[in-house]
């Protein structure tokens, strides 16, 4: 573990001066402990099908089926009762019940293992596995099972417009607004298990030093693209980092 400032965040900056809220933005990096896939990593699943075929608008319309059973096979994964959150999960769980201020979860993550280790206030700006979308009259509801051509919308009852509610390439991420005023308003923002690679949550840190004071800090296996923007970076796994850190950001709060 690599660490290049000092403590997280000063005491001028805690809770009850009125800035103390956090923003944590999450990424693939923080569940590949509990056995989930990232997608730039060399075992990645970028590596293994074309995000073009299977993460686009046009991919679905080329071939509906074929991002059926990719996001079916991701879903059933996520059943799978070895796949539980891990120890950084539960640390911003704890960070969120402990932490006097606000702590805002925005997740680029698909899966419910932060919600399973306790988060509440949290943003799946990327969607969620377990719901699913209808075309046709646009609502979004709970989905647990496979999706398939002709299955039905609880909502409208039209058959062959359900989709995955997940955010694909060119489309809009979800509560943005929120989420950057949120951003707008944090003393601290980390970025947690990200490559940094995609927007706009790889501009939240650019965002954030432009416009805020507050602290940035990347904590990940490596650094990411944006790391030289991070005024602290911390390197490892998250299930060791993010612990240690949550626990060192606490013991500030007093
Ligand atoms: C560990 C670890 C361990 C490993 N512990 N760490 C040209 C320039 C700029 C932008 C664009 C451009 N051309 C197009 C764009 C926009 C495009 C984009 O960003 N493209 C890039 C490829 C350049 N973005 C979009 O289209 C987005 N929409 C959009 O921009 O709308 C317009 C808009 C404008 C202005 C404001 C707002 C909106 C939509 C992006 C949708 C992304 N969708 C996906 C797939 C859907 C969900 C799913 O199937 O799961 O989301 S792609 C995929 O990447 C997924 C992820 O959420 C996302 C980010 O990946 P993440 O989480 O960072 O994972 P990895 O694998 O990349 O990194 C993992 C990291 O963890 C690594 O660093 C490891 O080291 C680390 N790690 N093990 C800690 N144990």
């Amino acid at each position: 573990m690599t660490t290049t400032h000092a403590p997280p965040l000063s005491r001028g900056t805690r809770p009850g001066s009125g800035a103390g809220n956090i923003v944590v933005l999450t990424g693939a990096g923080i569940s590949k402990e509990s056995g989930l896939d990232t997608f730039r990593c060399a075992d990645g699943i970028w590596n293994r099908v074309r995000l073009e075929d299977v993460a686009t608008p046009e991919g679905f319309q080329r071939n509906p089926a074929l991002v059926h059973d990719f996001y079916n096979a991701r879903r059933r994964g996520l059943h799978d009762p070895a796949v539980e959150p891990n120890a950084a999960h539960a640390a911003l769980a704890r960070l969120e019940a402990e932490w006097p201020g606000e702590v805002l979860i925005v997740t680029q993550n698909i899966d419910d293992l932060h919600e399973r280790a306790g988060s509440r206030n949290l943003i799946h700006m990327h969607g969620e596995l377990n719901k699913a979308r209808c075309d046709g009259c646009q609502g979004v509801v709970a989905w647990h099972e496979d999706l398939a051509l002709d299955s039905q919308c609880p909502l409208c009852g039209e058959t062959g417009w359900m989709r995955p509610h997940v955010v694909w390439f060119g489309e809009m991420p979800l509560e943005m607004d929120r989420i950057f005023s949120a951003l707008d308003e944090s003393a601290l923002f980390l970025s947690i298990g990200t490559s940094g690679a995609v927007y706009p949550a790889a501009g939240f840190v650019s965002h954030v030093r432009r416009f805020t004071r507050a602290r940035t800090v990347e904590l990940n296996m490596e650094p990411s693209e944006g790391a030289t923007l991070f005024q602290e970076t911390l390197y490892g796994p998250a299930t060791r980092v993010v612990p240690a850190y949550v626990e060192q950001l606490l013991a500030t709060a007093g």
